[in-house]
């Protein structure tokens, strides 16, 4: 039988472009909570503004559409009220890694139980294409008319770096493999930092030869390697490209809001954290 989505969603109609990734990230995430059986009021998405901005207007849970950048700052807020709900945060490789990247820096940090979902479509796509931390070198942009020079963010590498226990990266390409990551990592109690690579050939692809929804596709295809086969290759084959799967997963760090408890405990003991037995 075919999924329900309709069940997930405020509206059918959507106002991505045509061809655009994110309707399929989203329907990934929409069947991992399903397969989770989570309840919808249990749920919260937040999302920043931008093309992936929209999902906290599509989906019908508890939503925040929050201002550019600080989706991570409004996601703590929430998941440390509300410690026993599903916060999933959703945001554009701009918002998560230029405007907002430290936000995420201090949200994988610290741990806090929270499914960050990055966009990755390489460009600042709803404000029609000046150049992000993850657009590649060599690429043109608004911002950018003679070509971006600008080295390349590795949006998992830096997630693993600042603390994230979770961190994984899959594309558009693959509908059931993108599921299957989001179930993983939506079950860890942690900070899940996803980087998924996604379409943009209206605003990356029209200026980078690569104008259509497949030609942006098949660029997206001949970027990225499994991180098995990654981990093969020589460091000369290994540039340019970027190992997806799960690709580092920790459990035993110490979750936030958990360690907030530890806080409350001490408060009311008037005693330190450090002293609770
Ligand atoms: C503080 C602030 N600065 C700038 C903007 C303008 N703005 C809206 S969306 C956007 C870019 C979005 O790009 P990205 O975060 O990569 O998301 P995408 O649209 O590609 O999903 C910008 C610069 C804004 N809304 N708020």
């Amino acid at each position: 039988m075919a999924f329900d989505y309709e069940k997930y969603l405020r509206t059918t109609t959507t106002l991505w472009c045509w061809g655009c990734g994110d309707g399929i990230i989203m329907k990934a995430v929409l069947r991992a909570i399903e397969k989770l059986e989570w309840n919808m009021n249990d749920v919260a998405v937040v999302s920043g503004i931008g093309c992936s901005g929209r999902f906290s207007s599509y989906i019908n849970a508890n939503t925040v559409h929050t201002t550019h950048g600080r989706t991570v700052a409004y996601a703590t807020g929430i998941k440390l009220a509300n410690p026993n709900k599903h916060v999933i945060v959703v945001a554009g490789d701009g918002d998560a890694l230029a405007i907002g990247g430290n936000h995420t820096i201090h949200g994988a940090r610290r741990n806090i139980d929270l499914n960050f979902i990055i966009i990755n479509n390489f460009i600042y796509g709803l404000t029609n294409s000046q150049v992000s931390p993850t657009t590649p070198k060599g690429m043109w942009t608004v911002t950018t008319q003679y070509d971006n020079i600008d080295p390349t963010f590795d949006a998992c590498e830096l997630g693993k770096a600042a603390g994230a226990t979770f961190v994984a990266r899959e594309t558009v390409l693959d509908p059931k493999k993108l599921e299957k990551i989001f179930v993983e990592g939506f079950q860890h109690r942690g900070f899940s930092f996803f980087d998924i690579f996604s379409n943009c050939h209206v605003n990356l692809g029209r200026k980078n030869k690569m104008a259509s929804a497949m030609e942006n596709l098949t660029w997206i295809d001949e970027i990225t390697v499994s991180k098995n086969k990654f981990e093969k290759m020589s460091a000369e084959e290994k540039a340019g490209k970027f190992p997806t799967g799960i690709l580092h997963h920790d459990t035993t760090q110490i979750e936030y809001c958990d360690a907030y408890d530890k806080v409350i405990e001490a408060a009311q003991k008037h005693t330190l954290v450090r002293n609770l037995k």
